[in-house]
């Protein structure tokens, strides 16, 4: 195993990689979503055997030890868990294959997008090796202007979902190790030259305007005008690229800012050398004044739920929009204005949703728990993954915390790790909040004192906590008290309780609807009287599949902290929580 690792750092940087293109649904693309044949390849002999290639026999002497013509089907995008019971728990490598058929024209670029493969995937178009990816919840794309013929092409993807001491995340998590192509794949025909990335923010001041940016990939020698719209702003103006293929402006204008009570997006126009990408942008600010958060210049308490990229009508990671549009609701429903979307990047239709409906967003990777924070090739990962994420949704008016990280240990190595990736995810953005999932303060005779070193860090301070829970009886949490040792504000990112939904009995009986009810209504008061308290996210919007839950009868393999039950069934919590965020929006 380690043999076939080493090989895959070194070729991870492949030649066809381009960089990531910004608003894939825009352009024009061939969807290579449906129907894909796939062979499960347990013991790794896939390589060794070309599956690449597809071999078919061309006699009946021709000994092919795979075919995958004849072999099983599985839906793209999808996790394999969900869609064959022999695979449900499976953790290793799935080769996949699908033909498609390419009018192929002249001066164009072809490009083939993959919007997530969990956790790596090494892609073959024509027998011929692309590259290879590595982190479960990002995108990637190579250029195949050359290995992409007119007519009949064949496209084989490997994954692999094996957990590894370096990955990121590492070898144990509390949530469901989904394997497979998990979101859209996309054959994306582009100019010869073409806008590959851009953003538009807003700069506030006595002048208020929008900034622009703007980068052209290709053969963009030739073509240096953008012209970019917002007619509603009534702009309309011309850019000149410069020769690296880049243009920056700072137009005049004043949008009506974004707000979760009113999130209004803009349509924007980005026309180049024949073709034009729309996108609908919100314009807004957040910054912080000592222990408040502010949006647009005011004060704004965040009314949150923490939600897993899992299917609203039970397990199998979601991908679509009307899964995006059923989780986000129910977050409306509850009264939120916010959503911490754990534990990984989760797919754009997630940030699209919340742009449009008015939540505002918590985006992280899973740098989850204990991973090899000693390691620099870890610590690049992080960067990638990081950096992945962020150029996808920079976008996005609805994100305003970027997170670094959920409940590390509170160590020299893991502060030194994290830091740099504090000040990595600044230079690459600084318009948002860096914030992380803080779970080691120390114990008060009163209650937790917030003192990890690593706080001094992030511009806003995460705390997880199970009082009632994992720890101290509920009632003892109504008596806690919380010290900082940091001005800045504080997110409670998780807190809560297990309840099967439709389970009755004692308050203090745990599992009941009842416990879980008892122990919100706890921590509710204790965060009542928190000082510099700025939002929570109470863990978590719905049950979710974990490996790491095998009470038989109870969780059955599933995290039973949902407010609502796997498949969208309100518990009583559900209402307790409800009614402070009616008390709290007043
Ligand atoms: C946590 C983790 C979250 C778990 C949760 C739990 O602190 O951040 O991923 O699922 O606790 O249920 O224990």
């Amino acid at each position: 195993m380690k043999c076939w690792l080493i090989l895959l750092i070194g070729w991870l940087p492949s030649a066809f990689a381009v960089e990531l293109i910004q608003n894939t649904e825009s352009r024009d693309y061939q969807s290579l979503n449906g129907e894909w044949n796939v062979i499960i390849d347990a013991f790794d002999v896939g390589d060794k055997r070309k599956f690449f290639t597809n071999t078919v026999p061309s006699s009946p002497s021709q000994l092919v030890e795979y075919n995958f013509s004849s072999s099983m089907k599985l839906q793209v995008p999808g996790d394999w868990n969900t869609q064959d019971k022999e695979l449900f728990r499976y953790e290793g490598s799935v080769w996949y294959h699908r033909k498609f058929t390419v009018d192929k024209r002249k001066n164009k670029n072809y490009v083939l997008y993959l919007g997530a493969v969990n956790y790596i995937a090494k892609v073959y178009l024509n027998g011929e090796f692309l590259g290879g990816h590595e982190g479960g919840f990002t995108p990637f794309q190579f250029n195949v202007n050359d290995n992409l013929k007119d007519g009949e092409n064949s496209l084989v993807v490997k994954v692999n979902n094996r957990r590894e001491p370096d990955y990121i995340p590492t070898m144990s998590t509390d949530w469901w190790n989904y394997g497979g192509i998990t979101r859209s794949v996309k054959l994306l025909e582009l100019e010869n030259a073409y806008i590959s990335d851009y953003s538009a923010v807003y700069a506030p001041g006595s002048e208020p305007a929008i900034k622009a940016y703007f980068k052209a990939a290709g053969d963009y020698s030739k073509k240096s005008k953008v012209l970019f719209r917002v007619p509603e702003l009534g702009i309309n103006a011309t850019v000149a690229l410069d020769k690296n293929g880049k243009a920056e402006v700072i137009i005049p204008a004043d949008p009506q800012l974004w707000t979760p009570e009113n999130p209004k997006l803009y349509g924007i126009e980005i026309a180049f050398n024949g073709s034009e990408v729309v996108d609908r942008i919100g314009f807004r600010t957040v910054d912080i004044n000592g222990t408040e958060i502010l949006l647009n210049g005011e004060s704004v308490f965040l009314r949150g739920i923490s939600i897993h990229e899992e299917s609203p009508k039970g397990a199998g990671r979601s991908w679509s929009e009307e899964d995006a549009r059923t989780l986000l609701s129910w977050a409306k429903e509850l009264g939120c204005n916010y959503v911490r979307l754990a534990h990984y990047p989760h797919n754009e239709a997630m940030l699209r949703i919340a742009d449009e409906m008015g939540l505002l967003v918590w985006a992280e990777i899973p740098v989850y728990w204990d991973i090899q924070f000693g390691s620099e090739e870890v610590y690049q990962k992080a960067e990638t993954q990081y950096t992945e994420m962020l150029t996808r949704d920079k976008n996005r008016a609805a994100i305003i915390l970027w997170s670094i990280a959920n409940e590390t240990p509170k160590d020299e190595v893991r502060t030194e790790f994290l830091g740099k990736l504090v000040d990595k995810v600044h230079s690459l953005d600084p318009t948002r909040l860096v914030t992380a999932a803080i779970n080691t303060q120390s114990t008060t005779e009163y209650g937790r004192r917030v003192d990890d070193p690593f706080a001094e860090k992030v511009d806003v301070i995460g705390i997880n906590t199970y009082c009632g829970w994992y720890e101290d009886a509920p009632e003892e949490c109504a008596n806690y008290r919380w010290v900082s040792d940091y001005d800045k504000p504080i997110i409670v990112s998780e807190f809560g309780a297990g309840a099967l939904q439709g389970f009755h009995g004692d308050e203090h009986q745990v599992f009941t609807e009842e416990n879980q009810a008892l122990v919100y209504r706890y921590n509710l008061e204790m965060l009542d009287n928190m000082v510099g308290l700025r939002g929570v996210s109470p863990w978590i919007l719905k049950d979710f599949l974990s490996p790491r839950r095998p009470l038989a009868n109870i969780q059955d393999y599933w995290n039973r902290k949902g407010l609502l039950s796997e498949n969208g069934v309100k518990k009583k919590v559900w209402y307790v929580m409800k009614e402070w965020y009616e008390k709290k929006a007043e």
